[in-house]
């Protein structure tokens, strides 16, 4: 950490050239000073020993609360504001001077009428307050794709937090050199009014605005506002793709396999990406390994023309609520040292609590506001949307391959969604195409990590719904257009873990079961699957999967491996919305395969 004198930062005396040898960035923060007057500015550099004296210098300000040091070393709480606990995606624009750019999902905001709004938001809001200078790397340092950011806070907690998700400090000016090409990312929680709260997104000028939040997508700019909304539709300028996916590899039979794969935020992808194989594939040799948990920017290799993806971040901000032991252990040892917990219970003893961490919940404990909490006080002890902010070296299980700048080959790709009926446990799309439509019309019920209703069930195309940066039509266009570059492309799959039976209870039993059927998953792509034709796409039978020592209900589960009709019906029927809201700018290939679905009702 460097103090930058503000003086000599109007004057860009030499000092200051020092430390920011780039001219660009050193103009846009003498600008961003002006607009935001803070009382003093400080450059983050990177490393441990700036990490420590961050957290150190948050407790003091009462930004977090240090945990048990043996217990959890290194970790600390952090409570946000109660009005302030998931992304909004109400505040969140695409701004750009047509609306055509932003297309019929995003809330867009024209950008001259959104500066002028911000300007006046910003100006002053820094006043007695620290400036920091965060600049980053998303993507490990060297790949075609890495992307250089630099963002500007006065939240020590975004900035603690922005060490571990992302590649902080100098090498970024490294990466950057001389180069303008970097992305203007200017934060400030300011006073936490949900009602002057903007995210706003610059497409055309590499840019975000966040103003008056300071939790997860929406004050992590680094991650779905860089790494999603921006880059979803630099890559759709320059031919890659920015995707909401975990990355996995697979140990199996001798060979190593990785896939990627979409659910929406709070289905899993977190436990997906950690997976301890049951106890007869690990005896087997099975073994998954993580490169990344929430997002993969993908793109097409020349030598050997195959998807190739990186995972931008280095860090997770996972969910906790029914994280434990035996839900996900490789998160656990995670999140067991240098560790951010936001808005979970505190225990007497200085360590952490969930529901879900453990079968019996505490006798007492603080709630994550800082309430006095009992088990049957009637409130959930930690927010539903809690959250651990972890280092990925932290994860036992983390891919050798995770830092690699050129990334891992793509053999599967895999979307899901949370759905209690209608959509079967797993099929295989007939070919890209019809791939690229099971993905575009992806419905999920809502979830706690974003503000509103959840439960509710929403269609949320590629898991992007919400990090589509761009017109959806065009999206959808790019997802079609990438399959030309390949000469071979992943198989594409749909899964669905939440099936209910009538009871309510899931039908699967998920978290490291799944790797039953990412077994029939893999088989299928290398020709070693039997895959039964439906009007879907492939499905296992039963005697497909592998469901040795498995506790299943038989019957359930061939109901859950059927497609029954009157829910296919209305799954084409309710993605019509779909097409309806998209009118004229639906891509032929998707109105095609509707009809072809259509056609074998
Ligand atoms: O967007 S967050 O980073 O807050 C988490 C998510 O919704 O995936
Ligand atoms: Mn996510």
């Amino acid at each position: 950490m460097q103090e930058i004198p503000l003086a000599a930062l109007r004057q860009d005396q030499g000092a200051v050239t020092a430390l920011i040898a780039n001219a660009h960035a050193r103009a846009w923060l003498r600008e961003c000073v002006e607009l935001c007057q803070p009382h003093n500015v400080v450059l983050c550099g990177g490393g441990e020993t700036e990490r420590q004296e961050l957290l150190a210098q948050g407790v003091q300000a009462g930004v977090f609360v240090r945990l048990h040091p043996q217990k959890l070393p290194r970790c600390y709480l952090h409570r946000s504001h109660p009005n302030d606990v998931a992304r909004t995606e109400s505040c969140t624009f695409i701004c750009s001077p047509q609306q055509e750019l932003a297309g019929p999902t995003n809330h867009w905001m024209d950008s001259a009428t959104a500066y002028k709004k911000l300007r006046g938001l910003f100006h002053g809001c820094m006043a007695g307050r620290t400036l920091y200078v965060l600049p980053f790397v998303m993507g490990p340092p060297g790949s075609p794709l890495a992307r250089v950011g630099i963002q500007l806070t006065d939240s020590l907690y975004v900035a603690a937090s922005m060490g571990i998700m992302t590649r902080l400090g100098t090498a970024a000016f490294k990466q950057l050199g001389e180069s303008n090409a970097f992305t203007r990312c200017l934060h400030s929680v300011a006073d936490c009014n949900p009602e002057r709260r903007y995210i706003c997104h610059f497409p055309l000028d590499n840019a975000v605005w966040s103003f008056g939040s300071g939790y997860g997508g929406n004050a992590l700019l680094g991650k779905k506002c860089l790494a999603l909304r921006l880059a979803s539709y630099l890559g759709y300028q320059e031919g890659w793709m920015a995707e909401h996916m975990l990355i996995s590899g697979v140990q199996w039979n001798g060979e190593k396999s990785y896939v990627a794969a979409a659910f929406p935020s709070a289905c899993g992808k977190t436990n997906f990406a950690m997976l301890v194989p049951p106890e007869r594939y690990r005896r087997a040799g099975w073994q998954i390994t993580t490169v990344g948990d929430d997002i993969a920017w993908l793109w097409v290799d020349k030598q050997e023309n195959r998807l190739r993806a990186i995972n931008p971040e280095a860090g997770y901000f996972g969910v906790l609520p029914g994280t434990n032991w035996k839900t996900n252990p490789n998160a656990m040892q995670t999140m067991a040292h240098d560790t951010i917990y936001t808005n979970v219970a505190l225990l007497p003893d200085g360590d952490v609590w969930w529901e879900g961490k453990t079968d019996t919940p505490p006798d007492a404990c603080l709630d994550w506001t800082g309430q006095p909490w009992t088990p049957h006080c009637g409130r959930p002890a930690a927010h539903p949307n809690s959250r651990f902010t972890a280092p990925m070296r932290n994860n036992p299980a983390l891919d050798p391959a995770a830092e690699d700048p050129n990334g891992v080959p793509i053999t599967a790709i895999i979307f899901g969604g949370r759905r209690a009926t209608g959509v079967p446990l797993v099929y295989q799309s007939f070919n890209w195409m019809h791939g690229v439509y099971a993905g575009a019309t992806l419905s999920s019920e809502t979830t706690a990590a974003a503000t509103g209703e959840t439960g509710v069930v929403r269609r949320d195309p590629m898991a992007m719904l919400p990090f589509i940066g761009y017109n959806i039509s065009e999206y959808f266009h790019h997802w079609f257009a990438m399959r030309k570059q390949m000469y071979d492309c992943p198989g594409i799959f749909h899964v669905n873990w939440f099936r209910r039976n009538e009871h309510g209870e899931f039908i699967w039993p998920g978290y490291g079961e799944n790797l039953r059927i990412l077994e029939w998953i893999l088989k299928r792509c290398s020709g070693q699957a039997y895959g039964r034709e439906t009007r879907l796409g492939w499905m296992p039978r039963l005697e497909d999967l592998n469901l040795a020592d498995l506790n299943v209900n038989q019957q359930e589960l061939e109901a859950a491996l059927r497609v029954d009709p009157e829910g296919f019906k209305n799954e084409i029927l309710t993605a019509g919305e779909l097409f309806i809201q998209l009118a004229g700018e639906m891509p032929k290939e998707m109105i095609f395969i509707r009809e072809l679905l259509v056609s074998r009702l």
